[in-house]
């Protein structure tokens, strides 16, 4: 095989099995979000325990921020989008980032 096509293949290969890039998206403190409402958003959205969805938010409401998953890019904006969809229509100001990893 030419040293080219050679490349070639090889660049064809590492593209396909490339990991993709992963994004985290954190959940922001505000002084008006329910408790009971952060962890039911942990819990649907993201798929957490009761436990561990209480945990994370106590660690936001302390801490101003805290992880609640990571994913690729399309799900980490549709889980952001479905927390300040849900949010809104309750009332609340409820906001999460994105931050590539
Ligand atoms: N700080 C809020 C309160 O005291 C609770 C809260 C926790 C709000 C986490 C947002 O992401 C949040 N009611």
């Amino acid at each position: 095989m030419a040293h080219k096509e050679f490349r070639e293949k090889e660049q064809a290969t590492s593209i396909k099995t490339k990991k993709p890039d992963l994004y985290n998206v954190f959940l922001l403190n505000d002084d008006y979000t329910t408790m009971d409402f952060v962890v039911d958003i942990l819990m649907s959205i993201f798929h957490k325990e009761e436990v561990e969805a209480t945990k994370i938010m106590l660690h936001v409401h302390n801490y101003g921020k805290g992880l609640a998953g990571t994913y690729i890019k399309d799900i980490a904006e549709s889980k952001v989008n479905a927390v300040h969809v849900l949010a809104a229509k309750n009332g609340f100001p409820l906001r999460c980032t994105i931050e590539k990893e």
